[in-house]
């Protein structure tokens, strides 16, 4: 078992479709201990169940647009575990009017939302949960291709995602000075909660299957099994990097 005793902190359940449950699952699988954030009571019902089957230690309340709600969690979690081994990061939202307009038409409120809680939300736990993160933790978030090349619709996401992104970067460095790694997953597109309402994803999905190299679209159990990878002692020379877990989609020129 890969991450055997480990103490994983995953931010972003919302249903079993999640990839922060595929992620939740392979961790499981890999011996970690599980606690579950959640962003609301909506959000809660739905997280109780899924932490109680990973064997979830705790959940605790966290919009990661409140730095009072990330305080809270953060003294939650000392007085639960002390000290953290994985930080995973699995939260991105856009207002609905902005991922459907052209991107010249995003509003300054619109900007600002998805980049509050798409990117800036990824500095803030890191500063948050810097004094518990023990040698060699190693932090974990998502992105997406639309951060390199436009993707219709994809929009001011795709300004936040590249945002977070060149954070990862930043925050290698910073964080690298006490052994602790972040890396950003790239994965492809997979019909969860957030991409639901998404007028062409179907499109996007038959493109890939079209295109990408293995002919197939991405599953939560092959993001889980890379983020798995990123927070053992394997990748224990990774950090900084964006890893691209989308069936090789990324590398055509065609
Ligand atoms: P999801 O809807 O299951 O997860 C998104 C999560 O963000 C939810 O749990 C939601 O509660 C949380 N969230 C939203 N606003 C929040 C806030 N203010 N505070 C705290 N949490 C908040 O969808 P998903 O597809 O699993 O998305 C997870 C991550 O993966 C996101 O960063 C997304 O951009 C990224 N991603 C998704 C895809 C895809 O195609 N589904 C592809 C690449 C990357
Ligand atoms: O990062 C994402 C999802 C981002 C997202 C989706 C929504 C839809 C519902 C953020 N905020 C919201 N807000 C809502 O109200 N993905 C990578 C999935 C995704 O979303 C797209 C995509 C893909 C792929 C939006 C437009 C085009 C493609």
């Amino acid at each position: 078992m890969l991450l055997q005793g480990k103490k994983a902190l995953i931010f972003g359940v919302a249903n079993t479709r999640s990839i922060a449950y595929g992620i939740s699952a392979a961790f499981k699988r890999e011996g970690a201990e599980l606690a579950f954030s959640y962003a609301g009571e909506a959000i809660e019902k739905r997280v109780l169940p899924i932490a109680e089957e990973l064997g979830g230690v705790f959940t605790f309340p966290c919009d990661v647009t409140s730095d009072e709600q990330i305080a809270k969690a953060v003294d939650i979690v000392r007085e639960q575990w002390g000290t953290i081994d994985i930080l995973v990061h699995s939260v991105a939202y856009a207002a609905r009017e902005d991922l459907q307009h052209r991107y010249l038409d995003t509003s300054r409120a619109g900007f600002h939302l998805a980049m509050d809680i798409s990117a800036y939300s990824l500095p803030a736990l890191c500063h948050a949960f810097e004094p518990l993160f023990n040698p060699g933790a190693s932090v974990l978030a998502m992105t997406y291709y639309g951060s390199e090349k436009v993707i219709p619709n994809y929009n001011v996401m795709g300004v936040a995602k590249a945002a977070l992104e060149a954070s990862v970067r930043y925050l290698a460095v910073d964080l690298g000075a006490s052994g602790v790694r972040i890396n950003a997953i790239s994965s492809g597109p997979i019909k969860t909660l957030a991409a639901s309402g998404i007028s062409d994803f179907r499109t996007i999905l038959g493109r890939i299957e079209e295109s990408a190299p293995l002919h197939r679209n991405v599953t939560i159990e092959n993001v889980g099994n890379t983020a798995v990878y990123l927070a053992s002692d394997y990748a224990a020379a990774v950090t900084g990097e964006v890893l691209h877990v989308d069936c090789g989609y990324n590398i055509l020129g065609f």
